[in-house]
């Protein structure tokens, strides 16, 4: 590749090669390409990935790609283990100028099916297990090119591309063009598909790169090693922990799931941690996590969902180390983040100041800012923010206000020096082990089983992951309902993460005088079902 070239290919259409997100991390990129970029931890033996293998890789992937001939701007959908080979794919659309939809690989047919249909994309990439339904899905929604690819590294993506060049120039884009689309689920119950642009996720990774002191320590001649340990299929690791370790060179230690013993066996070679706080409450169960065992690292970083002031003053006590807790959303990619510098300015309990260049404010239900310390919704604009959801322009347009601020649907305060706190949700959203749950969605599928009058999901507290899905289901007139039943039927149609941990079948669902059903009267009734 050609780094002299791209500053000078700038087009009339406002495209250049240094607009594309792939050129800015690829700078990133240590001068020696020799060194280790990415060290499997949970491979039979480890695997080290150069930064050059990180190259030459995505450049077959997108020289793969570019064979194709796709028109700009086509989605490529990936349903894949959690690989290296994965996160060079990831760089290759990129690279290729393509738009990258990462799906969770708990998703099952149903949901698939919608993606694909509503996002049509011209390349599905899924794992070999799946290629059965996920080919026959693909091509009922139009799609043309699938692919396989295993954690193991076998596949057909991989064999195909080992038939291009490896090297390859990077298409230009506009900062506005598409680089992913993030399937986040809607509180109607479809899934709407939030799209980010480059120039979203360029904005926030440079100034993520300066706030969390990655940028101090490649100033310092250093590097820093970041355990990779989040699935990348969401914004956590997929955005945040990988663009953090690309645009700084630093390296990384790759598991391909989350295990708390061999994770805090390998923190003394590591710096930076990144997890929802379900992965600290683990941690926190393990017996070897000492305050020794952290003197290496540099920084610990929680987000996705509320971390709990017990699990931050817990951490504080056994490792001595400070949570630094951040806020974000798939639509905005991070929104606010507690201070790095010093680290006595983390507070527990809040999610910190706006990051640099974002606008956070709140405002009340009448759309009036509400007074310094009052709750309200939270609102947010700045470079970061999406360019809307994927052919739903009345949902986008339902979802900012006037003054084309973006309704997060969260509801918090801001005191008097800045820092955020969120104290709920307006949006109808259970948020468990850092994955998103809407129980419209998940009532719909209830609603649809035969002998179900209808149904309510709620939220209640979890030891371990933070909130989880309970449904209360009222039968037909003359029909017998079984819990275990419905709950063995969910477990094949949807992910089962979003399957609630408990089904109880009731008469009826307490509602207030409107005829709306009291979810809070539910929620308090079964709070302490897992709470532990
Ligand atoms: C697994 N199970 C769960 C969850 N995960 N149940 C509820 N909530 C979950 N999150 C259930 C499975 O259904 C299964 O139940 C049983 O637990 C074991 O499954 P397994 O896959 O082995 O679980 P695990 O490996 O222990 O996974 C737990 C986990 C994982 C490591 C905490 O959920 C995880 O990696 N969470 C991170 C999610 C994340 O990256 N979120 C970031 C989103 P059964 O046996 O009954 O089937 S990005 C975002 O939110 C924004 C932008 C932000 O701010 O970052
Ligand atoms: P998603 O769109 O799936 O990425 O989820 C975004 C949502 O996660 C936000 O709207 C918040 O409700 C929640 N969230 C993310 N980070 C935090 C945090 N640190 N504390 C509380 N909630 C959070």
């Amino acid at each position: 590749m050609n780094q002299n070239n791209h500053h000078a290919a700038h087009s009339a259409s406002g495209r250049s090669v240094a607009a594309n997100l792939y050129v800015a991390l690829r700078a990133g990129f240590p001068a020696d390409l020799a060194r280790v970029a990415i060290e499997t931890a949970d491979t039979a033996t480890p695997l080290r990935y150069r930064w050059s293998d990180l190259e030459r890789g995505s450049a077959m992937l997108a020289n793969l790609l570019g064979s194709l001939e796709l028109p700009a701007g086509s989605r490529v959908a990936v349903q894949v283990d959690k690989s290296v080979e994965a996160l060079m794919l990831y760089l290759a659309v990129l690279r290729a100028g393509h738009v990258y939809l990462p799906l969770n690989t708990a998703y099952q047919e149903a949901e698939i099916a919608y993606f694909l249909g509503n996002a049509e994309p011209a390349v599905v990439v899924c794992s070999r297990r799946n290629f059965g339904w996920v080919s026959r899905t693909a091509f009922n929604a139009g799609t043309k090119h699938v692919y396989t690819l295993d954690d193991d590294r076998t596949g057909t993506l991989l064999d195909r591309a080992a038939f291009h060049p490896d090297t390859h120039d990077p298409m230009p884009v506009a900062p506005d063009d598409l680089a992913a689309i993030l399937y986040t689920s809607g509180t109607t119950g479809r899934s709407k598909g939030a799209m980010l642009t480059h120039r979203n996720l360029l904005s926030n990774a440079q100034v993520l790169h300066e706030a969390w002191g990655w940028a101090d320590v490649v100033r310092g001649g250093g590097t820093d090693t970041l355990i990779h340990a989040l699935p990348i299929f969401h914004v956590h690791g997929l955005f945040v922990a990988s663009h953090g370790a690309l645009l700084s060179g630093s390296r990384m230690l790759w598991f391909s799931k989350f295990d708390p013993r061999a994770t805090v066996a390998r923190l003394p070679e590591a710096t930076v941690f990144m997890g929802v706080p379900t992965l600290y409450v683990r941690l926190l169960g393990e017996p070897t996590l000492t305050r020794a065992q952290c003197a290496h690292m540099r920084l610990f970083i929680s987000g996705s969902a509320p971390l709990l002031l017990e699990t931050f003053q817990q951490w504080q006590e056994r490792t001595g180390h400070t949570i630094l807790e951040r806020y974000g959303m798939s639509e905005t990619v991070m929104l606010t983040s507690n201070l790095y510098r010093p680290e006595s300015a983390r507070r527990g309990g809040t999610v910190g100041p706006p990051l640099p260049g974002v606008g956070v404010r709140v405002h009340d239900d009448k759309g009036q800012p509400v007074v310094t310390g009052e709750i309200g919704g939270i609102e947010v604009k700045g470079p970061n923010v999406f360019k809307g959801y994927w052919r739903m322009p009345e949902t986008t347009a339902d979802e900012f206000t006037n003054d084309l601020w973006f309704k997060t649907g969260d509801v918090g305060r801001i005191d008097a020096d800045g820092y955020v706190t969120i104290v709920g949700r307006s949006k109808d959203l259970i948020i468990s082990g850092g994955y998103n749950v809407y129980p419209a969605e998940i009532e719909g599928f209830i609603n649809d089983m035969p002998g179900v009058a209808e149904s309510a999901v709620v939220g209640v507290p979890h030891a371990d992951f933070g909130e989880v899905g309970v449904a209360a289901v009222v039968a037909k007139p003359g029909t017998a309902l079984d819990a275990e039943a419905i709950l063995a039927t969910l477990k094949t149609r949807i992910a089962n993460f979003k399957v609630p941990k408990r089904v109880f079948v009731v008469p009826d669902l307490p509602r207030n005088a409107m005829g709306k059903v009291q979810k809070n009267l539910l929620r308090e009734q079964h709070k302490g079902l897992f709470a532990g």
